[in-house]
């Protein structure tokens, strides 16, 4: 009974919040300027729904969207789009411009038809002020002849508040007034569709929806489902011609559930070029000087797009150091995206505890972060944030402190914080329900630490932010002591590796961030882990810089730090000297192979079934340093930078990084070398190779700037550092460039033989982190 106590006691920690002071500001995301002030009121509005291809929030819990679908009105193959698929196929799509907070130009290719869409903001009154879409639609040359074709303009709430139709006619809906919690009242305004230039208004036809629907994850299929094909586009002087538009819906809602969202659409049937607008006003905006709207707006995007070049120039220099003008806009292109894919996200995660039976809601809670992928992984990852906050950093500290404040506020009574978070149903509509659960045994790098170390580096961090964050900095540090540790002291070990070893070439490790990147084919206690333990050096030092600075006992993190980045202790637990280079330790052996498995015959009459592939282990494993694995995680102790400039380990590992039948490719370091038993391997049949040969950028970019940092020190090593940093530095850049021309989209990975983008797309998560390697000279 006692027992039974103490494990409920404890799975309830595990969905307990962390109980430190918040490190977010007290109603820092709200619009009020009486709340969280100037960053909070001027990032109230903002395009925080990175999944559709154009929408805003405000970053309040439930709050009102906005959001753009189209459909180009071609016989036969109508098409809705709204959420960013790659099954749409769109040639390319993304953010030219986007300063993060005030205003974005994004480009959008589909077939036969380009659409520009800009949003502006403009402060005024209590609640986050007003703003201006203006989307432009023109015909293109490649692709489909489009006639005409529809925008749909969406407004829906989210479980509060009220949206009131404005209808002129019968079915154009000029605009609503509506209300909510922390907007008060508001209205929006549709005007006519016009000339791309502004000038005259054009023909259209007017279809109007308001709807109920189960959900904001379910917005596409009311709208799809309202959709007939009876309507007629009759320009004057042209024959009329059939088109898809909305009607009322009959039968109820698609899903339906309890109703809790109100949605209006807005439907405009109209001929290429033309251009629309969208105006929404602020019932506390009371001094405003005139709409936002025609030329007005044209002089506020102007008056933005010249500012944003010039800080974009004060910032990272491109100019300066000659680039030309399409580099600069590709660099100002992926700055743009991963602005534009911030997201701002409301919900509960779903986690399970060892010491809980079930799987348990996690405390509701917001979380404003970059998004690795719009279109394949719309939401938060926990390493994948700093590397996304190296970038957005530099553009604006402030931005990247709020971010990291959010995450560290998800943190649990454990110290724990859950690496995948997906929060509210639109973000669980995305994900397969068996990727769902979030275990808190589960880590992932600690990569915030290097964004802090970063923030301090640049002088952008005052005592009050680092003092609201150590405590919970603390108990993050600590949780990886205590749950990660590894065999021996100062050792360190991934959980959650794969536990069923019989069907995978080698289990797979996904809470490390590098998947099936080879570790000891046996998982076991005895492991250790040469890229954790990295971490925790790098996490040491930045705690007990961050200590020092809130005076607050550093010693002991000092100690850890240096323990962890002594050579000599490293060289005992992670140099395998028969193998030349830094290594995991485990339970291992190379001797194995993914084979048919053998089936006994069926009974008579029986189908034959399916052998699956199978891992059989031809030599039995034992305790050894991994073996066939040299790639990323070999290098990591120069990749954090923990090697003396010194040390001989640095001239050989140089040299694999250099050797082109090991990491090197004229388009970057490759995860595992082609010598590796496991280079280009499938896991499983389904499970193609990840981990295992592509070049990613993230790493690529630890490895320039190491490659900078030990070119700038005296050593012996010294000379051919630098060089490998120019070298790297230019291959990288001129490929994920080259791929950019060529296929329209920054992508997940790279191919290490031919360059071409691979995985998924749009990625300007990491993989924009070539704007700092443009930036960063060596
Ligand atoms: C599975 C599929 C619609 C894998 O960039 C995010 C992460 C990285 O943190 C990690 O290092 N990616 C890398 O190895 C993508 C993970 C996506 C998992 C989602 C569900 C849903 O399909």
């Amino acid at each position: 009974c006692g027992g039974a106590f103490a494990r409920w006691r404890r799975a309830a920690r595990a969905v307990s919040l962390h109980p430190a002071p918040r490190a977010l500001p007290p109603d820092s995301s709200t619009g009020a300027p009486d709340g969280g002030g100037d960053d909070a009121l001027r990032r109230f509005w903002g395009s925080y729904r990175p999944h559709v291809y154009f929408g805003m929030k405000a970053r309040s819990p439930r709050s009102p969207v906005a959001g753009l679908m189209w459909m180009r009105q071609l016989e036969g193959d109508v098409r809705l789009r709204h959420t960013c698929e790659q099954s749409d196929g769109l040639p390319r799509y993304g953010w030219l411009l986007h300063d993060g907070a005030h205003f974005g130009v994004q480009e959008i290719r589909d077939l036969g038809l380009s659409l520009q869409t800009e949003f502006v903001k403009r402060p005024g009154g209590q609640h986050g002020g007003d703003w201006t879409w203006r989307v432009t639609a023109r015909p293109e040359r490649t692709g489909p002849q489009v006639p005409f074709i529809s925008l749909l303009f969406y407004v829906a709430t989210d479980g509060q508040g009220t949206l009131q139709p404005l209808l002129d006619g019968k079915t154009r809906l000029r605009g609503l007034r509506g209300t909510s919690e922390e907007l008060g009242h508001f209205t929006i305004t549709f005007s006519q569709p016009t000339t791309e230039a502004g000038t005259a208004p054009l023909y259209a036809s007017y279809n109007y929806l308001q709807a109920e629907a189960e959900g904001l994850h379910r917005l596409t299929d009311v709208v799809k489902a309202s959709l007939t094909p009876r309507f007629s586009y009759a320009p004057p002087g042209a024959p009329p011609q059939r088109y898809f538009g909305m009607e009322a819906l009959r039968g109820g809602t698609p899903g339906g559930g309890e109703p809790h969202s109100q949605l209006l659409v807005h439907q405009v049937t109209v001929a290429l070029p033309c251009r629309l607008e969208v105006l929404f006003e602020s019932g506390s905006f009371a001094d405003r000087p005139g709409p936002l709207a025609g030329e007005a707006l044209t002089q506020e995007l102007q008056r933005h797009r010249a500012g944003f070049e010039r800080r974009f120039e004060e910032t990272f220099g491109l100019a300066a150091k000659g680039y030309s003008r399409p580099e600069q806009q590709f660099a100002m292109a992926a700055l743009s995206n991963m602005l534009g894919g911030m997201g701002y996200f409301y919900g509960q995660s779903l986690v399970q505890s060892p010491h809980a039976d079930h799987p348990q809601l996690y405390p509701a809670g917001p979380l404003f972060t970059a998004v690795p992928s719009r279109s394949f992984f719309p939401r938060g990852f926990l390493w994948d944030e700093g590397f996304h906050q190296l970038l957005l950093g530099r553009w604006e500290p402030a931005l990247s402190r709020e971010v990291l404040a959010h995450w560290l506020d998800l943190m649990n009574a454990e110290g724990w914080i859950p690496r995948e978070q997906i929060l509210g149903q639109e973000a669980r509509a995305k994900v397969p329900a068996e990727f769902v659960v979030q275990d808190t045994s589960a880590g992932n790098p600690p990569t915030l630490f290097l964004v802090l170390q970063q923030l301090m580096t640049q002088g952008a961090t005052d005592t009050a932010f680092l003092e609201r964050l150590f405590p919970r900095l603390q108990s993050w540090y600590q949780w990886y002591n205590e749950t990660q540790a590894g065999p021996e002291p100062y050792t360190f070990r991934w959980r959650g590796r794969d536990q069923d070893a019989q069907r995978f070439l080698n289990p797979k490790t996904l809470t490390s961030g590098l998947d099936d990147y080879p570790r000891a084919s046996h998982p076991s206690p005895e492991e250790r882990h040469l890229d954790l333990r990295c971490w925790m050096a790098v996490a040491s030092a930045v705690m007990a810089e961050v200590a020092s600075r809130v005076g607050q006992p550093a010693g002991e993190y000092q100690r850890v730090a240096e323990v962890l980045a002594d050579d000599d202790l490293l060289d005992r637990h992670h140099w395998a000297e028969a193998l030349g280079t830094f290594a995991d330790y485990g339970n291992h052996t190379l001797a194995v192979a993914l084979e048919r498995e053998r089936l006994r015959p069926p009974p008579p009459g029986q189908p034959l079934p399916t052998p699956r592939l199978v891992r059989v282990v031809r030599k039995p494993p034992k305790l050894q340093f991994v073996g066939g694995a040299l790639g990323y995680v070999s290098l990591f102790p120069l990749l954090l930078q923990l090697l003396e400039p010194t040390s001989p380990r640095l001239g050989s590992l140089l040299a694999d990084m250099r050797s082109e039948k090991k990491l090197w490719s004229p388009f970057g370091l490759r995860s595992l070398s082609r010598s590796s038993p496991f280079y280009l391997k499938h896991n499983t049949e389904h499970d193609p190779p990840y981990w295992r040969g592509p070049i990613w950028v993230n790493i690529n970019y630890l490895a320039v700037r190491a490659l900078r940092h030990y070119g700038q020190r005296q050593g012996p090593f010294q000379g051919q550092a630098a060089s490998l940093c120019q070298e790297l530095r230019a291959n990288l850049i001129r490929n994920i460039y080259r791929q950019y021309l060529e296929s329209g989209y920054i992508w997940e990975q790279y191919n290490d033989r031919t360059g071409r983008g691979q995985g998924c797309y749009p990625f300007t998560g990491w993989s924009a982190l070539v704007v700092l390697m443009m930036a960063e000279e060596c």
